[in-house]
């Protein structure tokens, strides 16, 4: 994959060493590169050439797994399987774990701002990644799924955690997308179908966690083992999943109605998300 070429190519310019190692253990684990792909599939929507992407493809999946390597932790889920393997702090020590964690997200924001795009949009799509990632995004989700989580009983105040936690990350790529074509007007509106499409990828996480083992999922059921409130324990698994579904046509129709976009790969790409087996 286009992504991972790219990431070995980052990596390469890390001075060697501990944190380099388990930075690239997580990193090159075999995720699913939903994000990278999100947004390489909606610059080439807006008829652009893919390469220019790069960066922020990177700095994306970089956050995304130093989120994951973080979540890990025993401070955090303390799950021992990611991706189907031992999680960062069990291959490596925890010290090492939040290291490479720091090192990812710090790493991301070189890797965006070396970008050859405009330099305002350059700033405006790191502004946005760090909007989305941050405390107002996606460190406010987990702070809220961490800490207010079990006291939840309404619909509502769990689709807004999964908005900050989930959302926020598979919207960035499609926000940058619509920077990195000059059609600003369309960044809110990509934002509302990276929520949307959020929300339904959180609720097939939850199906899938019930589903399947961790050995098919790749991934401790650590939602089971500490009790928690998903959008499943809240609503039950039909209506979860008729809920899914419904949120993934909604996103498909929006993208479906978007001017100068190419909706095609997206809406196809959205259809094998809807699909995914793990
Ligand atoms: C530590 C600041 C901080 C945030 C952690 C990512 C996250 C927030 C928590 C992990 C648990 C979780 C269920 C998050 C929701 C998003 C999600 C379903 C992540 C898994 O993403 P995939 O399926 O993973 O794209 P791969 O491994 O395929 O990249």
């Amino acid at each position: 994959m286009r992504i991972d070429d790219v990431l070995n190519s980052r990596l390469d310019l890390i001075e060697n060493g501990k944190v380099k190692e388990a930075m690239a253990y997580s990193l090159l684990a075999g995720g699913k590169r939903i994000r990278p792909v999100l947004l390489y599939t909606a610059v080439k929507g807006y008829g652009l050439d893919e390469s220019i992407a790069d960066p922020f493809a990177c700095a994306i999946e970089m956050i995304h797994t130093y989120s994951l390597i973080h979540d890990d932790l025993p401070a955090m889920d303390n799950d021992d399987l990611r991706r189907g393997r031992p999680t960062c702090h069990k291959q490596f020590d925890e010290a090492t774990a939040i290291l490479a964690g720091d090192g990812l997200l710090t790493y991301a924001f070189e890797t965006a701002l070396s970008s050859g795009a405009q330099p305002l949009q350059v700033v405006k799509a790191a502004k946005i990644l760090a909007e989305m990632a941050g405390p107002n995004g996606m460190v406010l989700g987990q702070d809220l799924d961490i800490n207010e989580i079990q006291g939840i009983t309404d619909w509502e105040a769990l689709q807004n955690i999964h908005h900050l936690k989930t959302g926020c990350l598979l919207s960035a790529p499609l926000m940058i997308a619509a920077v990195l074509a000059s059609h600003d007007e369309d960044i809110e509106k990509w934002h509302e179908i990276g929520n949307i499409l959020g929300l339904a990828f959180q609720i097939q996480d939850d199906i899938l966690d019930i589903r399947l083992s961790p050995e098919e999922f790749g991934k401790s059921n650590s939602d089971i083992r500490n009790d928690k409130v998903t959008s499943v324990s809240l609503l039950g698994e039909n209506e979860a999943e008729c809920m899914m579904n419904t949120l993934y046509e909604k996103g498909r129709e929006l993208i479906g109605n978007l001017d100068h976009f190419q909706s095609e790969e997206m809406i196809g790409l959205i259809d094998r998300i809807q699909t995914r087996k793990k």
